[in-house]
């Protein structure tokens, strides 16, 4: 151990002692020993060499004494008794920039919060806010230094949209050289998890010492965290969005097929398909497959090769979960999941009548221009006052604006509909006359998203109950590194929702990505329909769509599950629209 870590051993004792609130004076000592040291010109384990480590200022008997037990093992004694006593998830809170031991205290003694997650969890929730010497100033702050500790911290994941964004700037960058043929994405981004722990690369090239030192050369790269020859780790900074671990393997042409199916995983994908390989005789690993009578070798160019040579029909990489695909695959079940291409309209878009940013005529320009044959334009409802929720007076307005540009548009539907708030006690925000004019209802939680896992169903049913109301949106109301999905019985309300012929959303934020994957698989399973919509605020998230659509896919869903892949006749048939 160096200085500056025996240093930052004594500031951590320190924190952990104040956490714990015992005597200040032992806290101090700790923290003077520690500035002390950093002071120092000479390292202590030279001193130590020497036998003159008494010598240096402000360290007494007891404090050499737990030197020497760092110089020789690393760490000491009382440390490790004390952080024994502490759970892992205090340390990382205490680790929080501009969150210190008395802070860390107050959140586990009042709101029993004892992790990082839990700690951003209270916040989102406006309950850091109501503690003593807190207010709604403080909380955000906490929040923000949180969510930027989650993003920076080994352990915190990344949206897809945040690594997708990274992964193209990175490969755009590696294929400027010369002596770089392709890059592919692999690992978790290529099967669009919703989050991604890092990304992982494989780069072709003839030359892989060059593509190591140019890759971790680049000028983002904030630290190398493992080199060879043919691979490299590295963080890459993203100054105001936080940095991600990015793992790079360097190979020739011949094995891309056999790499790329490896390291795109899942690691549980990859263990049933290496069992289907021994079961013929083969070890399956990321350069190919060898006999193991004969230890020849044969390697996938292709990737889809690896999976003929099992026997199997290619399995698309979203699916890659053992989840069942494989068996799928072996009996030629697999399905066909849904593509950009089958998407024929977006049910969920809020203009500027609410709170959206532009116009509704623009709105339609930026639909025809996707080649959209339908939208629907769902502003916010009355209860919505932050977003600018329509009065009944307003809402009838923006039903006649969206009729008088209809009619300089026949090669686009405009369905004319609201995001219409689900009140705490399940009623909807506009009477049955009023949502009996409009062309589509979407039903959705706002406000008082605390209620109980019964209180909260019961609302929510309510919501379904009701004949107007056609799509129910985001309906679990999380969003990453802000809120957890509220507590609900997932079982009823599909069982309700499936009753009464609603659909349910994916709503394609990056942000929610609500439903996610493993509750649109279930939704399926349970004979619902599906919505796949942007909740776009601006044009630009318009293009968000493709998160959803990845969301779609990992939970298996076709073209026939997803009411915006229906024509338009079929939709408004579907909504009861006669005109
Ligand atoms: P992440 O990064 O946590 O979002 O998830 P992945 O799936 O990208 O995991 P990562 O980055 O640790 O590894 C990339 C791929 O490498 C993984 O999807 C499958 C493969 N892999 C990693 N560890 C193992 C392993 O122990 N056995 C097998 N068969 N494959 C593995
Ligand atoms: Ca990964
Ligand atoms: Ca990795």
């Amino acid at each position: 151990m160096d200085n500056s870590q025996i240093a930052d051993m004594f500031s951590r004792m320190a924190m952990l002692l104040e956490f714990k609130g015992e005597d200040p004076f032992k806290v101090k000592a700790y923290n003077n020993a520690a500035r002390n040291i950093k002071r120092l010109d000479e390292e202590l384990f030279h001193m130590y060499g020497k036998g003159n480590i008494e010598d240096i200022n402000g360290i007494g008997k007891a404090l050499e004494d737990k030197i020497i037990q760092m110089l020789e093992k690393g760490t000491f004694k009382a440390y490790e008794k004390v952080a024994e006593e502490i759970p892992e998830g205090i340390m990382e809170i205490m680790d929080i920039p501009g969150i210190g031991p008395k802070q860390a205290r107050l959140f586990y003694e009042k709101l029993g919060i004892s992790s990082v997650d839990g700690l951003v969890k209270a916040a989102g929730e406006h309950r850091i806010r109501k503690l003593p010497r807190m207010g709604p100033k403080q909380e955000e702050n906490i929040l923000r230094s949180a969510i930027r500790y989650q993003q920076h911290n080994s352990r915190g994941r990344h949206t897809i949209a945040f690594a997708m964004k990274m992964a193209e700037e990175i490969r755009e960058a590696l294929c400027s050289a010369e002596f770089i043929e392709n890059v592919v994405i692999a690992g978790s981004l290529r099967r669009k998890k919703e989050t991604v722990g890092d990304i992982d690369l494989i780069a072709v090239s003839s030359d892989p010492e060059k593509v190591v030192s140019f890759f971790t050369g680049m000028e983002k790269v904030e630290d190398v965290l493992v080199t060879g020859t043919h691979k490299a780790s590295i963080i890459y900074s993203c100054n105001t969005m936080g940095s991600i671990n990015i793992d790079l393997r360097v190979i020739d042409g011949h094995f891309l097929g056999s790499m790329l199916q490896y390291l795109t995983g899942s690691k549980e994908h990859n263990i049933h398909l290496r069992k289907l390989a021994l079961l013929k005789g083969y070890s399956l690993s990321e350069y190919g497959f060898t006999d193991q009578g004969t230890d020849k070798s044969v390697s996938c160019k292709r990737e889809e090769d690896v999976y003929r040579l099992l026997g199997l029909e290619y399995i698309p990489a979203e699916i890659r979960e053992d989840l069942g695909e494989i068996e799928a695959s072996q009996s030629g079940n697999l399905p066909a999941l849904v593509k950009k291409e089958d998407i024929r309209g977006d049910l969920h878009i809020h203009s500027n009548w609410s709170d959206g940013t532009v116009g509704i005529e623009n709105i339609v320009q930026a639909a025809v221009q996707r080649g959209y044959e339908y939208i629907a334009i769902t502003d916010h409802s009355p209860s919505t006052v932050i977003a600018n929720g329509l009065s009944e007076k307003r809402l009838f307005e923006h039903v006649n604006e969206i009729r008088c540009i209809q009619e300089e548009y026949d090669n686009i539907r405009i369905l004319s509909g609201t995001e219409c708030d689900i009140l705490a006690d399940g009623k909807l925000d506009y009477s049955n006359g009023v949502l009996e004019e409009l062309d589509i209802v979407i039903a959705a939680v706002h406000a008082g998203q605390n209620l109980n896992r019964e209180k909260m169903t019961r609302r929510i049913v309510a919501a379904l109950e009701n004949e107007h109301v056609d799509i129910l949106a985001h309906p679990t109301g999380r969003k990453f590194g802000r809120r957890a999905a509220y507590d609900l019985d997932v079982d009823k309300i599909f069982a309700v929702a499936k009753d009464n012929e609603k659909a349910l959303e994916i709503n394609s934020s990056p942000w929610r990505l609500d439903l996610n994957d493993i509750n649109a698989k279930k939704a399926k399973e349970n004979g619902l329909k599906i919505a796949i919509n942007t909740d776009a605020h601006t044009i630009e998230h318009f293009d968000n769509i493709g998160f959803g659509i990845d969301v779609a896919r990992r939970g298996w869903l076709g073209p026939d599950d997803i009411i915006n892949c229906m024509g338009m006749k079929e939709l408004c048939t579907w909504l009861g629209i006669h005109k």
